[in-house]
C-alpha cells in the first residue's frame, strides 16, 4: 500500500475509488467511500495520489507542474512559528470558572455578578526557561495563566506558580531571561539555571533574593501542574459600580493539595519520562478526574497598603496570608483536552493588559511593563495583529469595532463606515455605563525620574522568613538546591558573591550552603540597602509539606507484578485504590502482562525497564517468589525498589517479595514504618490510608537528603 505505482507495469495504482456528492444543503462532499472524505489540496481540490510526485518517466525530474506536492511542502515549510521567547513549553486545557457567591459589591467584573455563574476558560501552564522541545521536571518556576472568556470580554490571569519575582522592574526583564536561558555563545545548558550566567545576574541583583528562595525549594519541581498553586503576583484593583477600588492578590488553591517530587527524582523523571506534567494533566482529564482549583482573593484597601511593612506595588514582597486571609469565591475546573495542540495550546495568546469592567491595574513597575510585552510579543509569534480572531483567543461575547485589514484578517464586516463618529449611523458607539473606564487616581508623583522607591529596599526580610516557615526537611531541599546549582557554577567568585547574600537571608542556610560548596572562609555578608528584619514570625502558609492534602485522591500507585502473584491481595489493592479516588498502573517484566495465580491474565502499562518507581507517588511490590527470584538480577527492578526507599516513598510489599526487597538493598533494619507488610487483602485498605501522608520523611533523618 506504500507504493501506489507499480515499477513493473508503470500505470499508477488507484488506493480509493472516489466520487463526488452533493450533501443534504447542496454543499460539495467529497468522499473515498463510506465516511472516509477525499484528501484535498489546500485549495479544496480531489487528490488522486499522494505517494508520488509528478515526473516525467518513474526515474526522471520532477515538475514544477506538480502543484499538488508544492501546496504540501510549501505548508510544511511554515509549519513552524517562533517559539514564546520565555514558557516555550506548556500545557493547555479548557474548563470553567464558577462563582461560589456574588462579589458586587467588591466589583462589576462580570464572572462574580452571581453566585453559581460559570465563565469559560483556557488554561496553559509552562516552564519558563526550557524551549519548547525541554523535559517536564526542569528546576523552574511554572507559568499558570488563565484566559476567562468573559460576558464583557477576555480576562487574562497571567500568573505563576511562585507569588514572587526575580525583579522589581520590567527593564530588567531581558537581562534575566538572557542570563537564565542557554549561554550565547554556546547555546546550552537548556532548561536549568545551574550555570555561571544565572547566578552572575543574581548574585549582582539583591532585589532577586526572595524569589531565589521560592525557586531553591520544593515549589520549583511541582509533581503536577494538577498539584500547585497559582498567583497572579501584582496588586491588582477591583472596582464596584460605585467607583470604590480595593487592591487584590489572585491566588489559585489545587483541591488535590500541593505535592512536589525530590530532585533526585526530578533528575530521573525527564529521562523516563520528558512530558511527565503534560501527560499527567492530559490522563487525568480524559479519565474524567478533572483537576480544580478555587480562586482566592486577599482583598485590602488603601489604608492597610500604607501600614503594610513593605510596598504593595513591589513584586518581591507577599503579603502573608495570616495578615491578610485568602477569600475562596469560586472555583476553576479543567474539564477538556485540547482538540489540537498548535491550534489551541501554541496560539492562545495571554495579555496581562486583558481586563475588563470591575477590574484595574496598579502601579507596579512590573505590571505597567508586561502590559507593553504581551501584545507586543503576540504580534512577533503569531505574526498578524488579528491573533484575536483564532478560536482560542477569540471572545465568546459579541466584538464591534472599527478595526480592519491587516494578515489573515477572518471577519468580514459589512457596511459602509469603517470610521466614528459616521452618519450612515453605522457601527457601534460607546457606552460610558457598562463600558469600561480607568479608575480615576490622583498621582502624588511629582518627577519624571529613573529611579526605584525607597519602600522597595529591603531584599532579604521576607527572603528570611521563607526560609523560617519551611521543614527542617524542605529547608535541607533548599541547601541542596542551593548547592547542587552553585556547583555547577564555573567561576568561584560567583559562588561566593552568592554566599555573601545567603548571609544576610539566614545563617544555618549561608553554613549549610558553605559546607557543601567546600568553602572554608565565609565572605562577609553582602552590603544590604535595608538590614534583614529578623521579627517576621513563619508563615505555615508557606510550606508544601505542612500544607498537605491528608488524601491519596488524584494520585498514583505503580504495582509490581509477576507471573503467579497472589490475586487476591492484587484485587484488594484495586479495591482500595478506586475507594481513594486514586490511580493504579502496573509495571510488569513483559508489557503483555502477568497470569495471576488464579490464572487471570493482568495487561502491563509498562515494562519494567520504561516504568521506573519515579513516575509513581506510592509503590506495591507483589511478586510470586519465583517472580521475585527472576527481578533479583534485574537492574530496573532493583532500581525501582531502591528509588522508591530513597524517595521516601511508602512501598507495600507481599511476604513473597521479601527476597527481593532484600537484594534491592531494603532488608529489614531498613523496613521502616513507611514499609507496609501486605500479609492479607484486608491489609490494603491500611496501606491507602498510610499513603495519604504522600510520603514518609521521617527516612529523612536515615538517608541523605536527594
Ligand atoms: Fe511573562 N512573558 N513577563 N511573566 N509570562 C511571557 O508572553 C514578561 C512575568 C508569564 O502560557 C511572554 O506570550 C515581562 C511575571 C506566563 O502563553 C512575554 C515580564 C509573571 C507566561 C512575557 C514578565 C509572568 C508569560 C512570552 C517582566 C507571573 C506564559 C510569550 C515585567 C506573574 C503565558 C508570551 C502562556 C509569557 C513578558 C514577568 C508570567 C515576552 C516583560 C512576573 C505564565 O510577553
Amino acid at each position: 500500500m506504500a507504493n501506489t505505482t507499480d515499477p513493473d507495469a508503470r500505470t499508477p495504482v488507484k488506493i480509493h475509488d472516489q466520487e463526488a456528492l452533493r450533501g443534504p444543503g447542496g454543499e460539495l462532499h467529497q468522499t473515498a467511500g463510506g465516511d472516509t472524505p477525499v484528501l484535498t489540496t489546500s485549495h479544496g481540490m480531489p487528490v488522486a495520489d499522494d505517494q508520488s510526485s509528478l515526473k516525467i518517466g518513474p526515474r526522471g525530474p520532477t515538475l514544477m507542474e506538480d502543484v499538488h506536492f508544492r501546496d504540501k511542502i510549501f505548508h510544511f515549510d511554515h509549519e513552524r512559528i517562533p517559539e514564546r521567547v520565555v514558557h516555550a513549553r506548556g500545557m493547555g486545557a479548557h474548563g470553567f470558572f464558577e462563582a461560589y457567591e456574588s462579589l458586587a459589591d467588591i466589583t462589576t467584573a462580570d464572572p462574580f455578578q452571581e453566585a453559581g455563574r460559570r465563565t469559560e476558560a483556557f488554561v496553559r501552564f509552562s516552564t519558563v526557561a526550557g524551549n519548547k522541545g525541554s523535559f517536564d521536571l526542569a528546576r523552574d518556576v511554572r507559568g499558570f495563566a488563565v484566559k476567562l472568556y468573559t460576558g464583557a470580554g477576555n480576562w487574562d490571569i497571567v500568573g505563576n506558580n511562585i507569588p514572587v519575582f526575580f525583579i522589581q522592574d520590567a527593564i530588567k526583564f531581558p537581562d534575566l531571561i538572557h542570563a537564565a536561558k542557554q549561554e550565547p555563545d554556546r547555546g546550552f545548558p537548556q532548561a536549568q539555571t545551574a550555570h555561571d550566567n544565572f547566578w552572575d545576574f543574581i548574585s549582582l541583583t539583591p532585589e532577586s533574593m526572595h524569589m531565589v528562595m521560592w525557586i531553591m525549594s520544593d515549589r520549583a519541581i511541582p509533581r503536577s501542574f494538577r498539584f500547585m498553586e497559582g498567583f497572579g503576583v501584582h496588586s491588582f484593583r477591583l472596582v464596584n459600580a460605585d467607583g470604590k477600588s480595593t487592591f487584590v492578590k489572585f491566588h489559585w488553591k489545587p483541591k488535590l493539595g500541593m505535592q512536589s517530587v525530590v530532585w533526585n527524582e526530578a533528575v530521573k523523571i525527564n529521562g523516563a519520562d520528558p512530558d511527565f506534567h503534560r501527560r499527567d494533566l492530559w490522563d487525568a482529564i480524559t479519565k474524567g478526574d478533572a483537576p480544580e482549583w478555587e480562586l482566592g482573593l486577599q482583598l485590602f484597601d488603601e489604608s492597610f497598603a500604607q501600614a503594610f511593612d513593605f510596598d504593595i506595588l513591589d513584586s518581591t514582597k507577599i503579603i502573608p496570608e495570616e495578615i491578610v486571609p485568602v477569600r475562596r469565591v469560586g472555583r476553576l475546573v479543567l474539564d477538556r483536552v485540547v482538540d489540537n495542540f498548535f491550534a489551541e495550546t501554541e496560539q492562545v495568546a495571554f495579555c496581562t493588559q486583558n481586563i475588563i469592567p470591575g477590574v484595574d491595574f496598579s502601579n507596579d513597575p512590573l505590571l505597567q511593563g508586561r502590559n507593553f510585552s504581551y501584545l507586543d510579543t503576540q504580534l512577533k509569534r503569531l505574526g498578524s495583529p488579528n491573533f484575536n480572531e483564532i478560536p482560542v483567543n477569540r471572545p465568546r461575547c459579541p466584538m464591534h469595532h472599527f478595526q480592519q485589514d491587516g494578515h489573515m484578517r477572518m471577519d468580514v464586516r459589512k457596511g459602509r463606515a469603517n470610521y466614528e463618529p459616521n452618519s450612515w449611523k453605522e457601527g457601534p458607539r460607546e457606552d460610558p455605563k457598562t463600558g469600561f473606564s480607568s479608575l480615576r487616581v490622583t498621582e502624588h508623583e511629582p518627577d519624571k525620574l529613573r529611579m526605584r522607591p525607597e519602600s522597595f529596599a529591603d531584599h532579604y526580610s521576607q527572603a528570611r522568613q521563607f526560609y523560617i516557615s519551611q521543614t527542617p526537611e524542605e529547608r535541607t531541599h533548599m541547601a541542596n538546591a542551593l548547592v547542587f546549582e552553585l556547583s555547577k557554577v564555573e567561576r568561584p567568585d560567583i559562588r561566593l558573591r552568592m554566599l555573601s547574600h545567603l548571609q544576610n537571608v539566614h545563617e544555618d542556610l549561608a553554613d549549610a550552603v558553605a559546607a557543601g560548596l567546600g568553602v572554608r572562609d565565609m565572605p562577609d555578608p553582602a552590603p544590604a540597602a535595608k538590614p534583614t528584619r529578623t521579627d517576621l514570625p513563619p508563615s505555615p502558609a508557606l510550606s508544601i509539606v505542612l500544607n498537605g492534602p491528608n488524601s491519596f485522591r488524584g494520585r498514583k500507585l505503580g504495582v509490581l507484578l509477576t507471573d503467579g502473584a497472589d490475586a487476591d491481595l492484587y484485587a484488594a489493592l484495586e479495591k482500595a485504590v478506586s475507594a481513594e479516588g486514586a490511580m493504579i498502573e502496573v509495571i510488569a517484566p513483559e508489557i503483555a502482562g502477568v497470569t495471576l495465580s488464579d490464572g487471570m491474565l493482568v495487561p502491563a502499562a509498562q515494562k519494567i525497564d520504561g516504568g521506573p518507581s519515579v513516575l509513581y507517588d506510592a509503590v506495591a511490590i507483589l511478586t510470586s517468589a519465583e517472580g521475585a527470584d527472576r527481578l533479583k538480577t534485574h537492574p530496573a527492578a532493583l532500581d525501582f525498589i531502591g528509588d522508591a526507599y530513597a524517595h521516601r516513598k511508602f512501598i507495600a510489599w507481599a511476604p513473597d517479595a521479601d527476597a527481593l526487597m532484600t537484594e534491592a538493598g531494603v532488608a529489614p533494619p531498613k523496613r521502616d514504618a513507611g514499609f507496609v507488610k501486605l500479609g492479607a487483602p484486608s491489609d490494603a485498605p491500611a496501606f491507602l490510608k498510610t499513603c495519604r501522608d504522600l510520603r514518609f520523611w521521617a527516612r529523612e533523618k536515615v538517608i541523605a537528603a536527594v
